[in-house]
């Protein structure tokens, strides 16, 4: 495995940053999980953006255009000869001193990782997943906005936690006010009364690439989706329940909190878009390798 880091590829063993580095000592930095399908990057544009916009709101400089954030990505896959797999993209602070005071920090850190993904079996795409509620609640708007994909995860990783302890596969997270904000990694859609529904990133959401995704794909699929608070009533008493991600890509919801969502199978709107979901990933993004030789030159993870 070739790992990007600033600049130059490492061996696995030799990818490493240094213990003064902000990500490292304050979880002060950004990143992207991305995933390729057939030799094309999935929404990378919509990636880069994000992290850029991120490290905005952080005032964390970024050393690289995002044109050239776009080849770190590319190039990464290329040299990892990677197909289909999954992409982590991560810019820290960089080193300073143990202080935790950015100015100390010079340069951000830029590193790139692109391996296989360990993806959910096909059974939970058949049978659903089942969710809890978390006790730990998301943290307020206005003391770190969701939209920030930050490496400060210890507020989703009190969550998963729970999901541990209860033998829960995800666990939906709500805001200070109680409503529904997403779950630990990944957000949340309710069909309810024929509409699809989703919490406003202002809930508590992160305003996911896959979300983003789906609701770019309801009108096709003849569906509206919109954005509203939800209560956890709401949850229970929906006729059905999907969750995405870029890991997870579309993932129907079987239970919630010991009740049965809607018949307890997939239902069809779920399964549309499922479907929907699969084709698009499967057919567009950025081509890796350009399109010679696919086929006979590059092998698969
Ligand atoms: N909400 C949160 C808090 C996330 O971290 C999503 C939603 C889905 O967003 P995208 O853009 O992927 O559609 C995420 C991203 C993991 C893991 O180990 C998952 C994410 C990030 C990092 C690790 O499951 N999901």
């Amino acid at each position: 495995m070739k790992i990007y880091i600033d600049g130059e590829f490492h061996d696995k063993e030799n990818a490493k940053i240094s213990v003064f580095d902000h990500g490292l000592l304050y979880g002060d930095g950004v990143f992207e999980g991305i995933r390729a399908y057939n030799g094309r990057v999935f929404r990378l544009r919509e990636h880069i953006t994000r992290l850029f916009d991120s490290a905005k709101a952080l005032m964390l400089n970024m050393p690289l255009t995002v044109a050239e954030m776009e080849d770190v990505v590319l190039e990464t896959c290329r040299r990892n000869e990677l197909c289909d797999g999954y992409i982590r993209l991560v810019v820290t602070r960089g080193a300073g001193d143990l202080g935790l005071n950015p100015i100390k920090c010079p340069r951000a850190t830029v590193f790139c990782i692109a391996t296989g993904i360990a993806i959910y079996p096909e059974e939970v795409y058949e049978k659903g997943l089942k969710l809890i509620t978390a006790a730990t609640q998301r943290v307020p708007q206005n003391a770190l906005s969701s939209a920030v994909k930050s490496l400060n995860y210890l507020n989703q990783i009190l969550v998963r936690l729970e999901g541990n302890l209860a033998g829960a596969d995800e666990l939906v997270v709500l805001n200070h006010e109680g409503y529904v904000a997403e779950c630990s990694a990944d957000n949340i859609f309710v069909l309810l009364g024929g509409k699809i529904v989703t919490p406003p990133v202002s809930a508590g959401a992160l305003g996911g690439i896959t979300r983003q995704t789906v609701m770019e794909l309801a009108p096709q699929a003849g569906i509206t989706i919109s954005e509203a608070n939800l209560t956890r009533y709401d949850l229970w008493t929906a006729d059905e329940i999907f969750l995405t991600g870029t890991a997870a890509e579309v993932v129907p919801v079987r239970e919630l909190d010991g009740r049965v969502i809607g018949s307890g199978q997939p239902g069809p709107w779920t399964r549309k878009f499922i479907a929907a979901y699969r084709a698009l990933t499967r057919g567009t993004g950025a081509e890796i390798f350009g399109n010679s030789n696919l086929k006979t030159h590059i092998s698969k993870p």
